[in-house]
């Protein structure tokens, strides 16, 4: 029996639903001049904390980590990266508030606006008297539209590819009732849209995997749309998806649906609500794409201390074969 275990220390929170688990400490500090070369340094050399972190037996497929680590631009509160079960998110709109609650949980700032700095780009971040949170997001916008696509066992659907700090193929004509009873077929219809995505060839910008698939429905009255976002691994996502809910903002602005600084209610499939908003990243030009403003609210649940003790076979997580 050991005694020297490592140690890593959390905070947990979560929005609409949504889990986002934060590291503070413990961690090794990570190398690199960006937050690109960080995420690399986390990747090559510490995934298995990744793994201890998030998996279970001390996480789930559900959960999304947002390591802290020092921004290379002053101007940042704090670097993010966030990760799940399956790897790296480059952006995650509902773990910024998360981090944002968490980190004023903390005493570490207050009430007024905060940077965070991303592998993809620095993120604003707004904390509101009454405890909500604003997220400006990285610029977002639809790269292709209405893309037919077969999926077998569900037939041709169509769907936009859009970025909105992740790859969404964003869908309507889906067939399914966009309801929280029916998540376990919504979650398999989007696995089966993900595989004919791959096996189709349909990409992101410059070949990027599209890992997120988000079916819309009709809103329940207390929105203007309710939709199912299934993240990168077979989780769906509780929230509405902050950067869900800006790819959709890319589209519906692009459409001429949707005009600037008009508000979006988007609701989530168990029925929590992100308000949104945008600019045009150009002036006059919707096609150069859209800055994107999401508020939502986060509630931290949890402070806790991992211990990752060398003699535990699972120390580093179940990873199924
Ligand atoms: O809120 O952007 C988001 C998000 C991505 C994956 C899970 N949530």
């Amino acid at each position: 029996m050991s005694h020297s275990a490592q140690k890593i220390y959390l905070i947990d929170s979560h929005t609409g639903g949504e889990p986002t688990r934060m590291v503070y400490a413990g961690f090794p500090e990570l190398k690199g001049s960006s937050l690109g070369e960080k995420l690399e340094d986390f990747k090559q050399n510490y995934d298995d904390l990744r793994r201890a972190v998030i998996l279970e037996p001390r996480g789930n497929d559900v959960m999304v980590g947002a390591l802290l680590c020092s921004p290379t631009d002053p101007k940042a509160v704090a670097g993010v990266i966030f990760f799940n079960n399956e790897g790296y998110l480059g952006m995650c709109g509902h773990g910024s508030m998360g981090v944002i609650a968490s980190l004023f949980y903390q005493n570490k700032i207050g009430v007024g606006e905060h940077f965070l700095e991303t592998p993809v780009g620095m993120v604003k971040a707004v904390l509101h008297d009454d405890g909500s949170v604003s997220i400006t997001n990285v610029p977002s916008y639809r790269y292709r539209k209405q893309v037919e696509v077969d999926v077998p066992g569900l037939g041709v659907i169509h769907g936009d590819v859009a970025w909105g700090g992740n790859w969404f193929f964003l869908v309507n004509n889906h067939r399914q009732e966009v309801l929280g009873k029916n998540v376990k077929r919504l979650t398999e219809v989007s696995l089966h849209i993900k595989q004919a995505l791959v096996e189709n060839g349909i990409t992101g910008n410059e070949g990027a995997e599209i890992d997120h698939i988000e079916l819309f429905g009709a809103a329940s009255g207390k929105a203007d749309s309710k939709s199912f976002v299934l993240c990168p691994g077979a989780a769906y996502d509780r929230s509405p998806c902050g950067t869900g809910t800006s790819a959709k903002l890319a589209c519906l602005a692009d459409d001429g649906k949707l005009l600037p600084q008009q508000i979006w209610r988007q609701e989530s499939v168990i029925g929590s609500i992100f308000e949104a908003s945008y600019v045009y990243q150009e002036a006059g030009n919707p096609a150069a794409g859209i800055i994107p403003t999401i508020r939502g609210s986060a509630h931290v649940c949890a402070e806790t201390t991992l211990i990752l003790n060398p003699d535990d076979p699972f120390c580093f997580g179940i990873q199924p074969d």
